[in-house]
Formats: structure tokens, C-alpha cells, sequence
């Protein structure tokens, strides 16, 4: 009976040892993470709506991509087309997103077309609550390589409207394609 009494006992014993040292380890671990530090988080573009635009290739040109829509779908091999068949656009180039509420947003991850033809070099995003009164985020200058791209914001901004403007293209032609954008927070 003694020794079953002192297997308990030291059982005990080593069972709050080990509680103890466990919940101090957790508390010597928690640290408070630094919010410049944490991982982009790209918002959830599901029903944005493209409310406006300068050009698209809906003309058969591009297939069934070539739509504005299509830089908002998370599909790399769908983009958006200024019109090139049977249609002479020029630039400035523009698509307006309604994200149907306000968010926050520190950056656009941008991808360029894939087969690097088209590729913008030089864009301004400007942004809107009420999309009358616009601010401009102002102007980026982009790579062309297939790699996403990230126009980071030099402050967070809170807006519901934001519209991408083509300034100039890789290629020096008046048409412009992009994949994707995306907003995060
Ligand atoms: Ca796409």
C-alpha cells in the first residue's frame, strides 16, 4: 500500500512539474507581433464589380478572356485586353472596381499578363468613397516579368472605389493587358 501510495504521489509530483514547466514556457514564448511584420493579406474579391472602363477585348479577340472582370478572378491565365479586333483604342487605359464596401488597404499585388505581351510599365491607382472625388495613390513603375509584383502603399488607405490607369506599355503600342489585381490588407 505505501509504495502504490508513493508511485501517486511522485506520479503527481511529475505531472505538475510538467504542467509547471510547460505553462512557463508558453508565457516566455508569447510575444507581441509587430504589425508592419505580418503577412500581407489579400482581401476577398468575390462580387467587386467592375463599374466602369476605357477598353476590352470583347470582340472574340482574346477568346474568352480579355474581359476587365477577368483581372479580378485569381486565374493568372485570364486577363484583361484593350480591344484590338476591329477597334483602335488609345490610351489613357482605365478600369473602375467597385468593392461594394469600404476596406482597408496597405498595397495592390499586381500580376502581369503571362506571356509578357502588353506589359504595363508604368501605372497611377487613384481611389474614391463616393466615385466622384478621387485621390491618386500616384504612380508605380512596374517589371515585366511574370513574377506578382508588389505596390505597396506607403500608409494604410480606406476606400470603397479604386481605378487603375495605364500610363505606358513595355512595347510602346497603345494596347494594354493585365492577369490580376489585387488589394490587401
Ligand atoms: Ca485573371
Amino acid at each position: 500500500m505505501k509504495t502504490l501510495n508513493k508511485i501517486k504521489k511522485l506520479t503527481t509530483v511529475t505531472f505538475l512539474t510538467c504542467f509547471i514547466l510547460i505553462v512557463a514556457s508558453c508565457s516566455l514564448d508569447v510575444v507581441t507581433p509587430d504589425p508592419d511584420k505580418l503577412p500581407a493579406v489579400p482581401l476577398d474579391r468575390a462580387g467587386w464589380e467592375v463599374i466602369d472602363y476605357s477598353s476590352q477585348e470583347d470582340q472574340g479577340g482574346e477568346g474568352d478572356t480579355g474581359r476587365c472582370a477577368d483581372i479580378l478572378d485569381g486565374n493568372a491565365d485570364t486577363f484583361w485586353h484593350t480591344c484590338w479586333a476591329g477597334c483602335t483604342p488609345t490610351p489613357p487605359h482605365y478600369i473602375v472596381v467597385d468593392m461594394q464596401q469600404e476596406f482597408e488597404v496597405n498595397g495592390f499585388f499586381l500580376l502581369q499578363r503571362q506571356s509578357l505581351s502588353r506589359n504595363i510599365e508604368t501605372c497611377e491607382i487613384q481611389v474614391s468613397n463616393d466615385n466622384v472625388n478621387w485621390e491618386s495613390l500616384g504612380d508605380f513603375t512596374l517589371e515585366k516579368v511574370k513574377d506578382q509584383q508588389d505596390l505597396a502603399l506607403p500608409e494604410t488607405k480606406s476606400f470603397r472605389y479604386f481605378k487603375f490607369m495605364v500610363k505606358t506599355v513595355f512595347d510602346g503600342s497603345d494596347n494594354a493587358a493585365l492577369a490580376e489585381l489585387s488589394p490587401y490588407f
